[in-house]
């Protein structure tokens, strides 16, 4: 049975604290399913989002962050198709789309005028009832643990779908900014699933251990390189450049650096938001070296669906450390300064 009240994280004001308290559990609308969330992943987007950080405005408050939530059908509207009570599902970032404009009829669901984004534009999972479209949940295989599968619901695609969009071919070589965090970690084991050679950039000695287990061949250390851009190509075949750029990192500087040590003919994804920052490149080296520089929001429905089988099959293992619910803002405090080799993901209670 499901219950009238629940535990909850409430922003109540821009910059919070999240507020842990007992709130309402909401009810699923005819094309949504009210999901029993058993994990969920702390993504930097919630810390933006708590921040205000984005010309993008926000739900009215109060909010309920949190967009990786894994968890079990509890109710489903009577227009909810294709998903079941008792099945196991995953909320993104995506909560819903229109399903009608152009970007949804062609799959590039994430470029919706309607999107509706979980913990943003609507409540997310730092709850333990969370309400998604059942178009966009994903379904998840029951034999697939729900604490590991949580992080993939948004940092996994997304830097599955950024290694896609990059081009990046089987024994090429791709430089991962901001390796040691959530994403990055992430990128690494889906990198090397796909047959890519990972150079990693982040810093301290925590994460050059992580990202050297996660199977680097390089790590480039930018509170301690002298030369950064000289490192990270001597990494690269050749001492050519790297063949893609993943641009995952909380601050402006590689954003504008990254030209300067990719290949010739290379991309670059944007895929990091830092607050207020600005892509940069001469133009002279991105001419005569052909650059390619683009960004990558998240994935669409099969993405999704693509991103949780490599983990399903073992590909993926990245480390995560699991508190719970009630520890949201201690985990804050640790990802603002940029102290998380990994991911956190927060255990909701019974
Ligand atoms: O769809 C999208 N584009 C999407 C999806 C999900 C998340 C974008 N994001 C965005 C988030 O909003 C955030 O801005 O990606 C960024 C990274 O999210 P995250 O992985 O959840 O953050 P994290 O775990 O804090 O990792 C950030 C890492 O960057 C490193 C930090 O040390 C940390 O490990 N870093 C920083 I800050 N400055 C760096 C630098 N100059 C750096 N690494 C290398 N060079
Ligand atoms: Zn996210
Ligand atoms: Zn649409």
């Amino acid at each position: 049975t499901i219950p009238d009240t629940q535990w909850a994280q409430v922003i109540e004001q821009k910059g919070g604290p999240p507020v842990y308290k007992q709130i309402p559990v909401p009810k699923p609308g005819p094309d949504e399913v009210l999901i029993k969330v058993k994990y969920t992943g702390v993504c930097h987007t919630d810390l933006h989002a708590l921040n205000g950080d984005w010309p993008l405005p926000l739900k009215p408050y109060p909010l309920i962050g949190g967009h990786e939530g894994a968890g079990i059908v509890v109710a489903k509207g009577e227009l909810a198709h294709g998903i079941e009570i008792g099945d196991h599902a995953g909320i993104k970032w995506l909560n819903g789309s229109c399903l009608a404009c152009e970007f949804c009829k062609t799959s590039d669901e994430p470029l919706c005028p309607e999107a509706e984004l979980s913990g943003y534009t609507v409540d997310g999972t730092f709850q333990q009832y969370a309400v998604g479209k059942a178009a966009h949940v994903s379904k998840l295989p029951k034999e697939v643990p729900l604490d590991g599968v949580a992080p993939i619901l948004c940092a996994g695609v997304t830097v599955y779908k950024g290694l896609k969009e990059s081009g990046a071919r089987p024994g090429q070589t791709v430089a991962i900014v901001g390796a040691g965090g959530g994403l990055g970690s992430l990128a690494q084991q889906y990198a090397k699933a796909m047959g890519l050679r990972v150079v990693a950039i982040d810093g301290g000695e925590e994460k050059r251990a992580m990202c050297e287990q996660l199977g680097a061949e390089t790590y480039v250390d930018f509170t301690q390189s002298k030369d950064l851009v000289a490192d990270v190509k001597a990494a690269t075949p050749g001492g050519l450049g790297a063949h893609a750029v993943l641009l995952l990192a909380v601050a402006e500087k590689p954003f504008q650096q990254a030209v300067e040590y990719a290949r010739s003919r290379g991309t670059i994804v944007a895929i990091g938001l830092p607050a207020g920052a600005f892509l940069k490149a001469p133009v002279f080296d991105t001419v005569v070296k052909m650059v390619n520089i683009k960004g990558s929001y998240v994935g669409n429905r099969q993405d999704g669906v693509e991103a949780v089988d490599f983990y399903a099959r073992g590909l993926i293992k990245a480390p995560f450390k699991t508190v719970p619910l009630k520890d949201l803002p201690e985990v804050f405090d640790l990802m603002a300064q940029g102290k998380i080799a990994g991911r956190y993901v927060l255990e909701i209670p019974e």
